[in-house]
């Protein structure tokens, strides 16, 4: 692993480190795939599964049965595990719902009413790895915003745990689906699939531009592309190597296009965390993976150090300083911080209650992560009574005028005249 000076490292090796532009053609490849779902339906779906999961699927949703063998199959201490991250999740995310607002003044009332979606999809990776978790947190956002319907995806086959977290979350439906085919199947609809007002949940790079392809062509509202994932870590002389490395190293295992990257003031701490990571990535059961992803570390003082993660807008930002309240002040672009040593960051990929679904590749620039807002919409309204609407008559017909929209001034002095007094009419 490189250990480079953000003083001597040149603009274009910069730029390659911030960059996560996938590197192959993947626009290409999800293309037709979109396209023979949208056409065939559930048959191009049993195909595709056949031949990305090397699985025959006959029914594609998953029955009420199998859920509750999942159920029963899966360790009490699995189930107890997912209740309780559950039941943070469901916590911290009730936090989030808003209430209607209104105001009324001089006969001028407006007001904003949160309408929960109709529908949402929620898209559970598997790729080798089970992810109940990602089922926690994809729907039970929906369910708590008060969507109606929410169903799932995931690719078979299906791991208990990841059927009996979807039941926790409260999923209607569990469809037995992965990949582009799986994002389509939701924005569009299938025989069995039923299309959704909104697709969410994190998925590799055809995951993330199969969504990305659906929401240019009106199919569904997407939260934002949840790509490969990403670290970055600030750390100053207090970090600790161990626990930085192991960070680092957890968020390669999930993908080959991962990205982990420390930038800290500290020349002593980059090489022991070099050491570390290198040290854990041979040992690692999913050493492979880790190879293959990146892992860079950057030394120089600590405005480098945050101008640096700024500029990357990491999907999970880890801050081990002295003083990690002024560091996140300093912070504008990151989908969720990690403050502290004894944060690790699997701690807010299971538990804390935050989201984990979040946004990578330079996301964090115009996102947060995942929540209730991302299943609702805000409708505005109004009312007027005869004070407010001469208070406004003014103003209206006055830059309706300058627009030269004469009948736009015209339906207000309308109201008007009909609220003058009889005689003073003619
Ligand atoms: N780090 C992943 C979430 C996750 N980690 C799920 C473990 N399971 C993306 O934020
Ligand atoms: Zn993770």
């Amino acid at each position: 692993m490189r250990v480079l000076r953000f003083d001597s490292v040149s603009r274009e090796e910069r730029a390659s480190i911030i960059d996560r532009t996938p590197s192959a053609d993947v626009e290409e490849d999800v293309r037709p795939i979109v396209e023979k779902v949208r056409e065939k339906g559930d048959e191009a779906l049993r195909g595709y599964t056949r031949e990305f999961d090397g699985v025959e699927v006959e029914e594609i949703r998953v029955s009420d049965d199998r859920i509750e063998d999942a159920r029963d199959a899966c360790d009490d201490g699995v189930l107890r595990a997912v209740d309780d991250a559950a039941e943070r999740i469901r916590g911290f995310h009730e936090k989030q719902v808003r209430d209607d607002r209104s105001a009324s003044e001089n006969g001028i009332e407006v007001g904003r009413r949160f309408v929960p979606l109709g529908s949402a999809g929620a898209y559970v990776p598997g790729g080798g790895a089970a992810y109940p978790s990602t089922a926690l947190m994809t729907v039970i956002p929906a369910r708590v915003a008060g969507v109606e319907r929410v169903v799932a995806c995931t690719p078979p086959p299906v791991p208990d745990a990841t059927l009996a977290a979807l039941d926790v979350a409260g999923a209607d439906d569990v469809y037995r689906v992965g990949g582009a085919q799986a994002i389509t199947a939701m924005g569009y609809g299938t025989e069995t699939v039923a299309s959704c007002d909104a697709v969410v949940g994190p998925g590799n790079v055809y995951v993330t531009e199969a969504k990305r392809q659906v929401r240019d062509d009106d199919g569904a509202r997407i939260e934002f592309p949840a790509g490969p994932s990403e670290v970055v870590v600030i750390a100053d002389s207090t970090g600790d190597a161990g626990n930085i490395a192991a960070d680092m190293v957890a968020q390669t295992e999930h993908d080959a296009d991962a990205s982990a990257v420390l930038a800290t003031t500290d020349g002593e701490l980059a090489r022991d965390v070099a050491d570390e990571v290198e040290r854990r990535v041979e040992d690692a059961e999913r050493s492979e993976t880790m190879s293959a992803a990146t892992c860079e570390i950057l030394v120089g003082d600590l405005d480098a150090c945050i101008g640096f993660a700024n500029e990357y807008a990491p999907e999970h930002l880890s801050v081990v300083t002295r003083d990690d309240d002024a560091v996140l002040r300093r912070i504008r672009n990151a989908g969720s911080v990690f403050l502290g040593t004894n944060t690790p960051v699997a701690a807010g990929d299971y538990a804390t209650g935050t989201n984990h679904v979040l946004p990578t590749g330079g996301g964090a620039r115009l996102h947060g992560g995942l929540n209730v807002d991302d299943f609702v919409r805000a409708t505005t309204y109004q009312r007027l009574d005869e004070e407010g609407v001469e208070r406004l008559a003014e103003t209206v017909t006055t830059l309706a005028r300058a627009e030269g929209l004469e009948a736009h001034a015209r339906s207000v002095e309308e109201r008007l005249r009909r609220q003058e007094p009889e005689d003073m009419k003619r």
